[in-house]
């Protein structure tokens, strides 16, 4: 049997209908090629043959020194496979490049190594210049409501099918390295791989934005980057230029509120809403138009970090939310989102009160209900980062028939910038053929050439109309092509803002009147810590007077933190909280959360494992931590597994902590200042705590604040068959606000 690998290069029919041919490398290698004999470990060929042996003659006698350097005895993988080049060709030797001698110059005639580092040096593709952090998910959408009276997306009214989605959550400032945990707008990427095409549905998780007119992005973007002589800071607008821009800038004061809100530093990709932001239009077989706005609703419902929480995380786990996807997704606890509309009639749109095509107002859920109408899950992890989460070309102008656009002028905008912005990172106008942006359905056209395209058209019609029989032809709309809805335009060729669009000041006072009061005193710390890094006074001045159009607490409590006075300003009046914005309401579960057991040798088997079937019982993840990795022995001698040391974990990362009976584990903890810094951190940010039996003693010694053992989501009790139920009922409660003195905790 030839033991040659199977061709890599073989005819392939995608499931996203294109016929194409890819290059398949080790998963798609046939049979032949795994029967294969075993590879001699290393890169030496298994059998050198006549011409090898004459080869390694030759070295010897010239180079007596010459040979593998064997460091390390290295244990090789039998894969049936071997090393070649992208030419298929086999590589005898991959540890070493080709020299004149064994201690002589590199020969430009290793075109192993030459291709080797060549495909090296190109491996990036230009980071996206907004949301370059992403993480993706791979799922399902399945309608049950269908809108068919509004629309005729199948991806919207048939309830029979399942639509497969890609999504990508992305953090909009910071560089691909960045930390998932900075405070930011999140972006919220749908790719809906319909049967009528691929629909893009590039969200964000808050409902606004900040600018209402595309052409000032690019300064709004130069100006929340880092400051460009430095490059300083990181993924943060806490910085001179941010704010200048801002207090220049009074439209984005709504989404300013929402920025410095909890929604800025979410708990988890998991748990954040999305929101389309732009109104849509959906339009119906009769060409009848309805507006409407996109939202998805979190089953796990919205939740956040605190902000000192958030600044560890930056440190600790720079990957939190990218991490506590995946985990998800793996543990099988699928994320889920409901997809929402909001639909309003055009003869409603006096109803709201503003202009439906300013991006930096929403609809209050009170005034125009969100009806949910599907549900996505989020269940398979890409294979590839690259591949996918990197490759994946979004843009707005990837549309069905029955969606469409509205005048909104930032959205007007984006449906330049997105085609541009992929055919910048990808060098070619051929994305589309990737497999992760390929549609579903059949691609037709005589487009045809540019860089790497590899799906081509048979025959010798490239154009159209034409009469000698090419492969496609224009669809009417009776069969499924898309018809611009045919709105009326006659108004003059002008440079302006309507003057609908120029109240900037209500909506933002009615998102913090809608807060609770811990809600809104975030709000305040995250401007006092903002502006508190801007040096620039006139700068900050100037915030405050705009802040002052808000609220009067707003300004009067920003002022006071940044020592400067508080100006007075205009604020709406007669404004109705819409109960919908605050997270308070929100729905809530202990499923999926991360609960940290603190404990060390001598600590109560009973207890433990206890508490462990309790929380697994009720889909919370739990893992051990101990001043030493490896196992403890526990009080009775037995040994548990530890899954962290102190030293490669830390309270940030999980939502609550509990501590086991045992009284050497507990005089063991209470000398190890990092296992005190873990329990005074979980108070401090308003997280559960539990101990049993001795355990108490040692969350008593951690927490100096008067009364701390009886303060809420402290859970004490004898045993772990005592606190199991009120210990989940404290992590579905998450944070636990009303505690008292955790600003007296120095962690
Ligand atoms: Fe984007 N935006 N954007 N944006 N945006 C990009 O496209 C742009 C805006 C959003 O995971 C870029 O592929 C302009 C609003 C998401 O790949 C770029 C304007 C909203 C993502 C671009 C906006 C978004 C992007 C950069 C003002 C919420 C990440 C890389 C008119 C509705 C998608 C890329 C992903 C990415 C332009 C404003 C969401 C440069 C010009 C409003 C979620 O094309």
């Amino acid at each position: 049997m030839d033991e040659r690998p199977e061709p890599t290069s073989i005819p392939l029919v995608t499931d996203r209908g294109i016929s194409r041919r890819t290059l398949i490398q080790a998963a798609g290698v046939g049979v032949s090629a795994l029967a294969a004999a075993p590879i001699l470990a290393g890169s030496a060929a298994a059998t050198p043959g006549a011409l090898g042996d004459r080869a390694a003659e030759l070295v010897a006698e010239l180079t007596p020194d010459a040979g593998r350097v064997a460091e390390v005895d290295v244990p090789t993988v039998d894969s049936g496979r071997y090393l070649t080049t992208n030419q298929g060709m086999r590589i005898a030797d991959d540890q070493n490049s080709l020299h004149a001698g064994s201690r002589g110059p590199t020969l430009l005639e290793d075109f192993a190594f030459r291709e080797k580092i060549m495909h090296f040096d190109h491996e990036r593709i230009p980071e996206r210049v907004v949301h370059a952090r992403g993480a993706g998910a791979h799922g399902t959408f399945k309608l049950h409501k269908s809108l068919q009276q509004f629309t005729r997306a199948k991806v919207l009214t048939d309830t029979t099918s399942t639509t497969d989605v890609f999504v990508r959550f992305s953090v909009v400032n910071g560089s691909r390295g960045s930390a998932d945990t900075a405070r930011d707008a999140r972006g919220f990427a749908t790719k809906f791989y319909t049967t009528e095409g691929v629909w893009d549905l590039v969200g964000n998780n808050i409902p606004v934005f900040f600018i209402q007119d595309a052409i000032k992005f690019p300064d709004l973007v130069h100006a929340f980057k880092p400051e460009p002589m430095l490059e300083i800071p990181q993924a943060s607008t806490a910085h001179n230029s941010f704010w200048d821009y801002i207090s220049l800038t009074p439209e984005s004061m709504h989404m300013i509120m929402w920025v410095m809100s909890d929604r800025g530093i979410p708990r988890s990709f998991r748990m954040m809403e999305g929101f389309g932001v732009h109104t849509f239009r959906l339009t119906n077989d009769q060409g009848h138009s309805t507006y409407v706005k996109f939202h998805w609703k979190p089953a796990l419902g919205v939740h956040s970090l605190v902000w000192d929480e958030a600044q560890k995380l930056g440190g600790v786990d720079p990957d939190f939310h990218r991490r506590d996807l995946a985990q998800a997704i793996n543990d099988h606890q699928y994320p889920q989102f409901d997809l929402g509309v909001q639909l309003l009639a055009e003869a409603d749109v006096a109803k709201v009160g503003f202009d439906i095509l300013d991006a930096t107002k929403l609809w209050p859920e009170e005034v125009v209900p969100v009806t949910r109408i599907g549900t996505m899950t989020l269940n398979r992890n890409p294979d590839n980062y690259f591949a996918e989460t990197e490759q994946v070309a979004f843009h707005l102008g990837h549309i069905v028939p029955g969606i469409d656009f509205t005048d909104d002028p930032l959205l007007q905008g984006r449906l330049f910038s997105y085609l541009d912005t992929q055919i910048n990172r990808f060098g070619s106008a051929n994305f589309s053929q990737l497999p992760i942006n390929q549609s579903s359905a059949p691609v037709n056209n005589y487009q045809q050439d540019s860089a790497m395209r590899y799906a081509n058209r048979p025959g010798n019609i490239n154009y159209e109309p034409n009469s000698l029989g090419g492969n496609a032809v224009e669809a009417p709309a009776a069969a499924g092509g898309f018809v611009s809805y045919p709105e009326v335009v006659s108004r003059p060729k002008i440079r302006a803002r309507s003057g609908t669009f120029s109240d900037h000041f209500t909506q933002a006072t009615l998102f913090f009147r809608s807060m609770s009061a811990p809600e809104q005193q975030h709000i305040i710390d995250a401007l006092r810590f903002e502006l508190g890094k801007v040096s620039a006074l006139t700068v900050k001045q100037r915030m405050l007077t705009l802040l002052a159009n808000i609220d009067t607490h707003l300004v009067r409590e920003v002022a006071e933190g940044l020592g400067l006075p508080a100006p007075t300003g205009h604020v709406a009046t007669g404004i109705r909280p819409s109960p919908a914005l605050s997270e308070e309401r929100t729905p809530s579960s202990a499923q999926t959360r991360k609960v940290a057991i603190l404990t060390a040798d001598g600590g109560s088997a009973a207890d433990i494992t206890h508490l462990q079937r309790t929380l697994t019982a009720a889909g919370v993840h739990s893992v051990l931590i101990a001043p030493h990795e490896g196992t403890i022995t526990t009080s009775t001698g037995s040994r548990i597994e530890v899954d962290f040391s102190l030293l490669t974990s830390a309270s940030v990362q999980y939502d609550a902590v509990y501590v086991p009976d045992g009284r050497a584990a507990v005089a063991a903890l209470k000398t190890n200042g990092a296992a005190l810094h873990f329990i005074e951190e979980t108070y401090k940010h308003f997280k559960t705590i539990a101990a049993t039996g001795n355990g108490r003693d040692l969350v008593a010694a951690a927490l100096t604040v008067p009364h701390a053992l009886t303060q809420p989501g402290v859970v004490i009790g004898r045993t772990a068959g005592d606190i199991g139920d009120k210990f989940i009922a404290a992590i579905r409660a998450d944070r636990h606000w009303a505690r008292q003195g955790t600003d007296r905790v120095s962690a």
